[in-house]
């Protein structure tokens, strides 16, 4: 039987984890769940204690102050480790990524290394965000497939499955980033190594209850990624090698 955990960062999510908690562990699929938070005023971090000790495999780190997303993620992934865990769960805690979607991801991670829950996989699946940020999201992961030459739709989707593996390769020490920044590095290193990466279509329903913790830094700081991380040149050259192919034939029938 393989062993899984859903890592949640929180911050300033009370009444979101209150409902999303039983909500899992209503789906019976024997999940572990990590908290992690960051001692967030809305008294998140009680809360949580408080579902620990009534739900069994429920876990809470405590971090004394807001640290940003990635090193929330990161402390919660060596603890999964730690704990034997096969498959490793992504997950926000605010119910744009909905647990229903947790079982398809559980049954496509038995052939893949890595499932990214999709919004932009065959098509566009987002309910609730303004078009600007829509425009912006997509428009981000656009930009970012081409410059990283990565045939990924969805590369900052925070709602992810990782096999153990993929994390024990990583070096964690190399990812600096926090906001969507993070997922694209995480999702960029997955690649490299040579792990295979499977998209499975979620709908993301924009925040409903609690306060927003996007910013323009953390715009900025995915820009830069990218940027950071894009291909060398050589595979910029290879990906266009169909293009000089197809254009030297063009020219021989002449
Ligand atoms: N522990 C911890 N969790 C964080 C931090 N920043 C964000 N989170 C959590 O990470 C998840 C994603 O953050 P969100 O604020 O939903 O970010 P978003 O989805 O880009 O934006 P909105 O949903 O529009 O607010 C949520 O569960 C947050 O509570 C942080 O600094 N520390
Ligand atoms: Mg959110």
């Amino acid at each position: 039987m393989m062993k899984s955990m859903i890592i949640i960062p929180t911050y300033n999510e009370k009444d979101n984890i209150e409902k999303l908690l039983p909500y899992i562990v209503g789906l019976n699929l024997g999940l572990y769940i990590t908290i992690v938070d960051d001692n967030s005023p809305d008294g998140t971090g009680d809360a949580a204690d408080k579902l620990a000790g009534i739900y069994p495999g429920v876990h809470v780190i405590h971090r004394p102050h807001k640290a940003g997303l990635g090193t929330a993620y990161i402390e919660g992934f060596r603890y999964a480790l730690s704990e034997n865990m096969d498959y490793i769960f992504e997950m926000d805690a605010d119910f744009s990524h909905h647990p229903k979607y947790l079982v398809n991801m559980l049954e496509a991670i038995k052939d893949a290394d890595l499932i990214i829950g999709s919004r932009y996989y065959e098509g566009v699946r987002v309910d609730g965000w303004r078009f600007r940020r829509l425009l912006m999201s997509k428009f981000a992961n656009i930009f970012a497939s081409y410059m990283i030459i990565l045939p990924v739709w969805d590369f900052t989707s925070g709602f992810k499955c990782f096999r153990r593996e993929v994390l024990e390769k990583i070096d964690f020490s190399r990812i600096t980033s926090d906001g969507y920044a993070f997922q694209i590095e995480m999702t960029t290193h997955t690649y490299r190594y040579g792990f295979t990466i499977k998209e499975v279509p979620i709908i993301f329903y924009g925040r409903i209850s609690g306060d927003s913790k996007m910013s323009r830094r953390i715009v900025w700081e995915a820009f830069w990624t990218v940027i950071r991380m894009r291909s060398p040149l050589i595979e910029i050259l290879k990906h266009f090698k169909f293009f000089f192919k197809d254009y030297s034939e063009f020219v021989n029938r002449k």
